[in-house]
């Protein structure tokens, strides 16, 4: 039996992490695009790392821990190893520090920065900043970004998601709004036999593609879904 999960903002939230859409549709007082694209990067790179650093100190407060749904995904991997992949979108690491092995970050990582130049990919847990110097190259100043994936950017991973979507018997879309495209178009490439099961406390622009749909917070439906 293969498992493909994808879970969004709202399994993060009961851990303290505010999900994106905000009662005003900004992001932490942002828009998106000035934020979260490489146009709006391109435009004020200050602005982009203030943000981002904001996410990654708010990240490592000790009070930011993982919940019973990430715990709880975890244990059901362990318990059928290689028949699961758990695609998330969030970009913070509560899915690792609550030990899921086989983890797809399909929009990025917010503890990793990239050479924008050199595409390489480095841990990081400080503040980033125009002039934060790639470690091992001096010649490539101010050239670090986040390794978080913007709008009109490629997400990752993107074949390997596709390739299990399409053979997976069990499919579970956790804490998401279905609104961000290719992750909200994951469930219609999952084959027709697929059980598909939507746990989320609103309904979905999705909603309609999944045979179930829990209406409860993450970490009471999870745990019980999954036992
Ligand atoms: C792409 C990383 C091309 C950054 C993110 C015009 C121009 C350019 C692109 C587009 C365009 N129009 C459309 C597009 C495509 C675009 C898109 O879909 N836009 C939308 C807005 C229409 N997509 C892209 O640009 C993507 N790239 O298309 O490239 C391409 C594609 C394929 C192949 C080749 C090329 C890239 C998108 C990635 C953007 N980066 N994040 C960062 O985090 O800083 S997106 C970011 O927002 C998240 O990663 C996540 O994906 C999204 C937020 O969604 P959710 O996770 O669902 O969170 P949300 O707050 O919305 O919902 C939370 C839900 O949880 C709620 O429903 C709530 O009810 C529920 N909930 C709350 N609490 C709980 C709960 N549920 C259970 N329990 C609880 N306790």
């Amino acid at each position: 039996m293969n498992v493909l999960v994808l879970t969004g903002a709202g399994i993060s939230a009961e851990s303290g992490i505010p999900t994106f859409r905000g009662s005003d549709g900004l992001w932490e007082g942002h828009r998106i695009e000035d934020v979260a694209s490489p146009q709006g990067f391109a435009r004020n790179p200050k602005l982009v790392h203030d943000f981002y650093n904001l996410r990654r100190r708010r990240l490592q407060d000790d009070t930011i821990r993982p919940n019973a749904a990430h715990l709880a995904l975890a244990e059901f991997e362990r318990q059928h190893p290689g028949q699961f992949l758990l695609v998330t979108q969030n970009i913070d690491n509560l899915h690792q520090r609550a030990g899921s092995q086989n983890v797809l970050p399909m929009h990025g990582e917010l503890l990793k920065a990239r050479c924008a130049l050199t595409g390489e990919v480095i841990p990081w847990h400080d503040d980033l900043n125009t002039s934060t110097v790639f470690p091992d190259n001096p010649d490539l100043v101010g050239t670090l970004r986040p390794h978080v994936v913007w709008f009109g950017e490629m997400p990752l991973g993107l074949e390997q998601i596709d390739e299990f979507a399409r053979n997976c018997d069990v499919f579970l879309a956790i804490g998401t709004s279905g609104n961000v495209y290719p992750a909200a178009g994951i469930v219609q490439t999952t084959p027709p036999h697929c059980q598909r099961i939507e746990i989320n406390l609103d309904a979905t622009p999705q909603s309609g593609n999944f045979a179930q749909t829990i209406r409860d917070k993450a970490s009471i439906a999870v745990p019980q879904v999954l036992a």
